[in-house]
């Protein structure tokens, strides 16, 4: 396509060919076997399909928990996708990725869907799905806090390195109580006070799991709640041990800020809903801390404006994502445009969260087509101008906001 095609097919093209890095997401390593979902079940029952299949079906919480996975993906399949149009994005998203594997869904049921997926090899289908979403890397969520995945670390399995980690401290630093135990148990020194040796054992664990993980940053999720400076051990803990680590590692914190857990338990993992942030938290954090860097996403849609106005205080704070109930089209338009219009490129537009692997290509070709959009709009203005944009400039506008600028600002 020569660069007298029109300006948006240009874009899409481009965009479409440029290889993204995933910078969240709640995949693994395939050589973690047991953790790495894919496949039609996995994809039915993702916690966005259940919490939607709750309004649509009349089946008791107890008997859908005690239900196998493939019947749950039957009540699902059937309350979202047969009785009702599936017109919801993650609806739509299963649709996009069978579609990209090359199956029409209308012409099957779920049992020859099922049979589908399970002829494939799990590591053919790793390459099939990274090449048709046309992913380079997956940013994985480390947590020392899960046995299941400790086993595997500790298994010192060969590592595939496109999957790259990323320490989550959740537990860490918002339930001190029962993380200072475990610490214990794994040969941390951590007393039941708040000084400086528990400071220093909790600075050698965020550092041994980092060298583990080959982590690039350290990530935590954070309630509405947030503030900072302030008592209380989720501010002594960030003070104390993972902003100098962060600072001793060159790592950026990574803030996921805004999600209330389990405002309704009988959903399980589909019970987390959304709260406003008091972003003065960030700000304070991002000022009072000028030699470290701040990765942040909000959940809360009330929120988006004074993050990127925020961002353009503090070159220390890095925008990125649209956070799963941000993840909508609409959402996505309305964030990433604002965005550009106040930051330029320097922010991280999207990353997938994807928990099953099959759904890199959905998310990715609706998040492309999405930024793809955007940012047409802003070179047709631009060229309005008098300034016309040039193929390989917006090349190196896609690599940056495919991932390119997180990696610099990661320091890598
Ligand atoms: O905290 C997180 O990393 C969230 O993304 C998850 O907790 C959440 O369940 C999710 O998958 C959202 O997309
Ligand atoms: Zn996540």
């Amino acid at each position: 396509m020569s660069s007298s095609a029109p300006l948006s097919a240009r874009v899409e093209r481009i965009l479409a060919a440029t290889p993204v890095h995933d910078i969240h997401t709640h995949l693994y390593d395939p050589a973690f076997s047991s953790l790495l979902s894919w496949g039609i079940d996995e994809q039915l029952t993702y916690h966005y399909l259940v919490s939607e299949s709750f309004r649509q079906m009349d089946v008791p919480f107890d008997r859908f928990w005690s239900a196998s996975k493939t019947e749950q993906a039957d009540f699902i399949w059937n309350a979202l996708f047969v009785e009702h149009s599936p017109v919801s994005e993650a609806c739509r998203g299963v649709l996009t990725t069978l579609n990209a594997l090359g199956i029409e869904p209308r012409k099957h049921d779920l049992a020859s869907l099922r049979k589908w997926f399970a002829a494939w090899k799990p590591a053919d289908f790793v390459e099939r799905v990274l090449s048709l979403a046309n992913v380079a890397s997956v940013g994985m969520t480390n947590s020392p806090f899960d046995d299941e995945e400790r086993a595997y670390w500790n298994a010192n399995l060969p590592r595939d390195a496109r999957f790259r980690g990323a320490l989550r401290i959740d537990p860490l630093i918002l339930g001190w109580t029962e993380a200072a135990p475990r610490l214990r148990r794994w040969g941390y020194a951590v007393g039941n006070e708040l000084n400086q040796a528990t400071a220093d054992e909790v600075r050698r664990f965020l550092a041994d799991y980092t060298r583990k993980y080959g982590a690039s940053y350290c990530m935590v999720s954070l309630p509405p709640t947030l503030s900072y400076p302030a008592a209380g051990e989720t501010a002594w803990l960030i003070d104390h041990a993972v902003l100098p680590h962060c600072r001793d590692h060159g790592q950026p914190f990574a803030l996921m800020m805004g999600v209330k857990r389990a405002v309704n338990p009988l959903l399980r993992m589909a019970g987390d809903g959304v709260g406003r942030s008091d972003l003065t938290a960030l700000q304070n954090l991002c000022s009072a801390n000028p030699a470290n860097r701040f990765a942040v996403t909000c959940l809360a849609r009330e929120n988006q404006h004074e993050l990127v106005v925020l961002a353009r205080k503090f070159r220390n704070l890095h925008p990125f994502g649209c956070w799963w109930f941000t993840n909508t089209p609409q959402l996505i338009e309305e964030i990433t445009t604002m965005r550009l219009e106040l930051l330029g490129t320097s922010f991280t537009p999207q990353h997938s969260d994807a928990r099953v692997l099959d759904q890199l290509i959905y998310k990715w070709q609706h998040s492309r087509a999405l930024i793809g959009r955007c940012l047409a709009r802003k070179y047709e203005t631009l060229e309005a101008a008098g300034w016309a944009v040039t193929d390989a400039e917006i090349q190196r506008d896609a690599t940056e906001l495919l991932g390119g600028g997180f990696a610099r600002f990661c320091g890598l």
